[in-house]
C-alpha cells in the first residue's frame, strides 16, 4: 500500500477518523522511522487483541519498523496468535490456510515482480512455529530450496498458542503443555540448522530483548530477500499465558531464555554478507556469522 493509495480526495479529509489523518500524515512511509522515534509517528500496528504482554505484538510491532519499505510490503500468515495483530496493521494481509503460507508466499512474490517490474516489493512470512515448522514445514523447506526470494519470520513461543497448548517440533525436550500431559519427548527442532542446509541466504535467532537489533535484524533480512535470496528469522516471542510467566516478567523471561539458550545469532552466505556490507557498511561490517 503506497502512501498514494492511503490518501483520500483532500475534501473528505476532514471527515477521516482522526486514526487514519494521523497515519496519512505522521505514518512511517517514504521515510525509515527508528525506534528512538517511537512515539512521534504513527506507527502501522497500535491496536490488536492479543494478549496483555504477549511478547510476540512487541516483536511484531517492531518488525514492523524494521521493514524498509511498508508501503510495498505485503504479510503472509496463517491460523495462530500472530495474525490477530498482523490484520489490525496497516499493510496488506494474505490469510493463508494453515500450512501453505511459504507456497502462497513464493507464487506472490513471483507474481509481484511479473506485475510491478520497477517497483520492489517485499514479501514477509509471519507465522507461528507450529505453522512453520510443523503443519507447513514441506512448504518452507521448498520455498528455501527453490531460492524464493522472500523473508520468513517465524514467531516461536515454543507452544501452540492460539489452540490452547499442544506441544510443537520447537517446543523443548520435556515440556508438559496443557495439553501434552506426557511431556515432549522430542529435542526442538534445529531449524536454523535446516535453513543452514537449504542455502537460506540471511538466517537470524533472535529475543525481542533489544529493539534496535529487532528492527535492524528484519530489515537486513528484508534487504538481503529482496536483492539475494530467502531470508529467515527465528524469534522467541514467549506465550505468557501458555508458559505462565507473568505479565511484567515478560521482558525477564526473554533476557534469561536469550542468555541460556536463545542468544542472537546471524548466519549468512557470502554473498548475502557483501551487499549487506555495501548497503550499509559500518552494521554490515558488525555483522558477523556466529555460529556454523
Ligand atoms: C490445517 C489446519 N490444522 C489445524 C488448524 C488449527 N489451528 C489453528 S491455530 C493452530 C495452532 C497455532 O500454533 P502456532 O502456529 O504455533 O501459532 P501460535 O498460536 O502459537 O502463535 C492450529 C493447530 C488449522 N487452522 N488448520
Ligand atoms: S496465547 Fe500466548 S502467544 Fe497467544 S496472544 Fe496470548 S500470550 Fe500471546
Amino acid at each position: 500500500m503506497s502512501l498514494a493509495t492511503l490518501k483520500v480526495a483532500p475534501g473528505f479529509m476532514p471527515y477521516m477518523p482522526k486514526e487514519y489523518q494521523d497515519l496519512v500524515e505522521k505514518g512511517p512511509y517514504g521515510r525509515q522511522v527508528k525506534v528512538s522515534e517511537l512515539g512521534t509517528f504513527k506507527e502501522i500496528l497500535e491496536e490488536h487483541p492479543m494478549c496483555a504482554g504477549c511478547a510476540m505484538t512487541l516483536f511484531i510491532r517492531l518488525s514492523m519498523i524494521g521493514f524498509p519499505n511498508p508501503e510495498h510490503t505485503i504479510i503472509l500468515g496463517t491460523a495462530g496468535c500472530g495474525r490477530l495483530a498482523l490484520t489490525q496493521a496497516s499493510i496488506p494481509f494474505v490469510y493463508g490456510n494453515y500450512c501453505d503460507t511459504n507456497a502462497v508466499a513464493s507464487g506472490l512474490k513471483r507474481g509481484l515482480e511479473i506485475r510491478f517490474p520497477n517497483q520492489k516489493k517485499d514479501v514477509v512470512v509471519m507465522a507461528g512455529d507450529g505453522g512453520l515448522a510443523d503443519i507447513g514445514f514441506a512448504h518452507v523447506m521448498h520455498s528455501w530450496f527453490r531460492k524464493e526470494k522472500f523473508t520468513t519470520i517465524m514467531l516461536d513461543n515454543e507452544v501452540y498458542g492460539n489452540t490452547g497448548g499442544q506441544e510443537s517440533g520447537m517446543t523443548q525436550k520435556g515440556m508438559v503443555m496443557k495439553m501434552a500431559p506426557l511431556g515432549k519427548r522430542f529435542e526442538k527442532m534445529d531449524m536454523l540448522g535446516l535453513a543452514k542446509t537449504a542455502g537460506v541466504a540471511y538466517i537470524a535467532r533472535i529475543a525481542p530483548t533489544n529493539p534496535n537489533r529487532v528492527v535492524s535484524t528484519v530489515r537486513k533480512a528484508v534487504m538481503v530477500a529482496r536483492e539475494i535470496g530467502p531470508s529467515f528469522i527465528q524469534a522467541y516471542t514467549s506465550c505468557n499465558i501458555e508458559y505462565a510467566i507473568p505479565t511484567p516478567k515478560v521482558l525477564d523471561d526473554a533476557r534469561q531464555v536469550e542468555k541460556d539458550r536463545y542468544g542472537f545469532l546471524e548466519i549468512m552466505t557470502d554473498e548475502a554478507k557483501a551487499y549487506l556490507e555495501q548497503i550499509e557498511p559500518k552494521k554490515g561490517a558488525k555483522a558477523k556469522e556466529v555460529a556454523e
